[in-house]
């Protein structure tokens, strides 16, 4: 891997970066996650790398829902396994969720890869998917689940997302609360909840407001105003630029 001055401007955008490139090398993460990241990296440079009242807001929503659920999971693909290792495992044990391992591009030897990953990292409760336990009218590979997951949810947390399970998920009754840096994407406007923030950064917040944030406030939450307050956010840096 190119070794990355610590002098440079980009350091740390370089440095995640360099941890995507080593998650496919290292058989964790997809091509095509090499590209969904650029894409990221795309609107969080719009975004100034910063994150905003609109995610915090949704962040403090994603923490009321995860706290009150009765069944919760955490759907890890590749990006994520190798972007936030060690706080998404924390997640998982602080919220008592499991990490479910779901993939959309199909890959056996990157699904195991991706749970030794999180093991590696302290996780206790890591579920696979089972080739016998569908979601029935889903086409992609993440109609694979886990009888004890997914397949019982009534909350999914699920970072870098694709449409089509979400919006199955939203159609049978299951909350999905999502991360991703396009407010545009067909995942920000079906889920219930949108944190507009890189998965880098989310994470460790999300963690910071469950473990110190008192979430008693009975304020409104509409997921489509976040969604247009994130859009203004983007669209005025690229009009003063
Ligand atoms: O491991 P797999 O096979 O499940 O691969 C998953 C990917 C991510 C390749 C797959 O889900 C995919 O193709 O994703 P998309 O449709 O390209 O969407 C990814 C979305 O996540 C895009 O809207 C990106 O802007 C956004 N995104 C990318 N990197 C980040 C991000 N959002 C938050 N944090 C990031 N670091």
């Amino acid at each position: 891997m190119t070794e990355i001055p610590c002098t440079h401007p980009r350091f740390a955008s370089l440095k995640i970066r360099t941890l995507i490139e080593e998650g496919v090398a290292q058989g964790i993460t997809s091509t095509a996650g090499l590209i969904a990241h650029g894409r990221g990296e795309a609107f969080d440079y719009l975004l100034g790398e910063d994150t905003y009242d609109f995610a915090l807001e949704a962040m403090y929503e994603a923490v009321k829902v995860l706290k009150t659920a009765k069944h919760p999971i955490i759907s890890v693909n590749g990006n994520t396994a190798v972007l936030v290792p060690d706080s998404i495992v924390k997640l998982s044990k602080i919220i008592q969720a499991p990490l479910e391992v779901n993939i959309f591009h199909s890959s056996k030897e990157r699904e195991v890869a991706i749970a030794n990953h999180l093991q590696k990292h302290g996780a206790e409760n890591v579920l696979l998917p089972s080739s016998d336990t569908e979601l029935t009218g889903l086409e992609s590979n993440r109609r694979f689940v886990n009888p004890e997951g997914i397949a019982k949810a009534d909350v999914v947390f699920v970072p870098l997302e694709d449409g089509d399970r979400c919006e199955y998920l939203v159609k049978r009754g299951v909350r999905v609360i999502t991360v991703d840096l396009n407010p545009l994407s067909r995942t920000a406007r079906t889920s219930h909840i949108t944190i507009v923030d890189n998965v880098v950064r989310a994470i460790p917040a999300l963690i910071n407001l469950l473990l110190n944030t008192p979430t008693n406030s009975s304020k409104s939450f509409s997921n489509r105003e976040i969604l247009i307050r994130a859009e203004k956010k983007l669209r005025a840096f690229s009009q003063c630029s």
